[in-house]
């Protein structure tokens, strides 16, 4: 009895709006490590002609253990930041190891991973000056090869469902910025946006998200995560004030971290758990009161 007055005055004190920041836990150990015996599935690497850029292009591309060409499946379109390339997620977090694992625990909705270049340019490796202004202009241009370009080509290769509500975009440092900037630019094409310590190309707010009765309809999923130690938290904390006065709603975690893989690592963790599930729910992870039955509803 005493629970459920607790979990009711918790449901009207608290809303989905009215969140405060969340702390997003560490995943639980192992989670990253390679297991024996397990389905495992495939990455590979795709090239396709970009009329953006005028070249052919390189992603890296996950499919799930079991992966059919007899089924459907949503995309995730899982972004890089400023001194890496299509390979960069795949050298610094082994995200097949992290999702076999999840796979393996049945706690992921199955799906595709496309790891872009999201540098679009004709010289589009992390080699010299990562920062030179053409470099950076780059990841810019990058939001129409992605559309017009890439998005296409993958839907014509792969066994996917090519609506908004199967389409995720998600990235770390300039990738968030960029996951932010066209997620939000584009919601009839993406339904799940997710950014992990956003780079100052996030843009500002207003001119981020101008429709935010729009957003409020057609999200599935607005992530915002960033490390307590990362320097570029003032881009993250800006956007969640923003949405949060706009009660757009939103998910926003600190956690404990620099601007580094550990904290990119959990931040797939989790946020792939969420994906393209019909309910935002997952054990463990700590969600705002009214969003979905935390730990004193679950009692
Ligand atoms: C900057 C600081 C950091 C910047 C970009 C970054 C374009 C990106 C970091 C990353 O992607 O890891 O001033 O300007």
């Amino acid at each position: 009895m005493k629970k459920n007055i607790i979990g009711l005055l918790c449901l009207f004190a608290c809303s989905w709006f009215a969140q405060a920041q969340l702390t997003l836990p560490g995943a639980p150990e192992g989670f990253d490590k390679e297991k024996e015996g397990i389905a495992r599935g495939k990455i590979e690497t795709l090239s396709y002609d970009s009329t953006t850029v005028g070249n052919a292009r390189k992603a890296l591309v996950y499919t799930p253990p079991g992966f059919s060409a007899d089924e459907k499946y949503p995309v995730l379109y899982l972004l890089h930041g400023i001194g890496g390339d299509e390979k960069e997620w795949n050298n610094g977090a082994k995200p097949q190891i992290i999702l076999d694992n999840l796979y393996a625990a049945k706690k992921l909705a199955p799906m595709i991973v496309v790891m872009p270049n999201g540098r679009a340019m004709k010289d589009d490796s992390a080699a010299g000056n990562v920062m030179a202004p053409d470099k950076v202009k780059a990841f810019e241009t990058f939001e129409k090869d992605l559309l017009k370009d890439l998005i296409p080509f993958v839907e014509k290769k792969y066994p996917v469902k090519a609506e908004r509500e199967s389409r995720a975009i998600a990235g770390l440092s300039m990738g968030g910025g960029q996951s932010l900037n066209f997620g939000l630019g584009n919601l009839d094409t993406f339904a799940w946006v997710g950014a992990f310590s956003a780079a100052p190309n996030t843009k500002p707010p207003k001119e981020l998200l101008p429709d935010t009765e729009k957003a409020r309809k057609e999200l599935k999923l607005l992530w915002i995560s960033c490390g307590d130690a990362d320097g570029l938290m003032g881009f993250s904390k800006r956007t969640h004030e923003y949405l949060e006065a706009e009660k757009v709603p939103h998910l926003f975690y600190v956690e404990k971290g620099g601007h580094d893989f550990k904290v990119w690592k959990n931040d797939l963790y989790w946020l792939s758990q969420l994906l393209f599930q019909p309910e935002l729910r997952v054990e463990g992870l700590p969600l705002p009161a009214g969003v979905a039955p935390g730990p004193s509803a679950k009692e």
